[in-house]
């Protein structure tokens, strides 16, 4: 049995994930998390450092970095990136004025080795707000079609009202799971 068989198999009996939130600050990265775990959501407090949630969801144990995306705590982020299955790249869907900022955030950080193969949600969040860009209006403004390097999907979102966001993870629990567990490729 080769190496990357035994691996296999050890995470599938674990049936563990690493998922990264990142993102902008402010994006609604940390009220999500909270939302999705049932927690009071009236008071946020921006994320100076990071937190990490676990819980399990269908039947994956889900490690979840919510990790702070004010500027100048964004060089860190390199620090989280080891063995990450899926990024969750959550975006403000009304803040207009920063999403040329966010666009280049992420294509940055799909260049990252360490992240490559890794699956890419994007949830349009704060879909709730009056005026807010729509997933396609996002998608656009993001170039989510130029991303060839990471199998992708954007759902649009709200971590006020719930909208989407088991849908969301459902999706990126998916298709981590087929890649480290019923992918077709045989090792052995
Ligand atoms: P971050 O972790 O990405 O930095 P936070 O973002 O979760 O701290 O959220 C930042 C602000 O956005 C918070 O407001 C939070 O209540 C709000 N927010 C998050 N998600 C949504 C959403 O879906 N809809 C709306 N309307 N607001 C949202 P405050 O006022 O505490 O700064
Ligand atoms: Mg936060």
């Amino acid at each position: 049995m080769g190496l990357l068989t035994i691996i296999r198999k050890s995470r599938q009996k674990e049936r563990e994930m690493r998922i990264l939130f990142l993102g902008l600050d402010n994006a609604g990265k940390t009220t999500i998390l909270k939302k999705i775990n049932g927690e009071d959501i009236s008071s946020v407090s921006p994320t100076l450092g990071f937190n990490i949630k676990t819980f399990i969801h269908r039947k994956y144990t889900l490690n979840i970095w919510d990790v702070g995306g004010q500027r100048t705590l964004r060089p860190y982020w390199r620090n989280y990136f080891e063995q990450t299955d899926a990024i969750v790249w959550v975006v403000d869907s009304g803040d207009r004025m920063r999403m040329r900022d966010c666009r280049e955030e992420l294509h940055n950080l799909l260049l990252e080795d360490r992240l490559s193969g890794a699956s890419l949600l994007v949830l349009a969040n704060k879909q709730d707000i009056n005026g807010s860009l729509s997933d396609l209006e996002i998608s656009e403004a993001l170039d989510l079609p130029g991303i060839k390097s990471h199998n992708w999907k954007i759902w649009p979102c709200s971590a006020v009202t719930g909208l989407n966001l088991i849908q969301g993870l459902d999706w990126v629990v998916e298709d981590v799971a087929h890649r480290l567990y019923y992918s077709s490729t045989n090792y052995s």
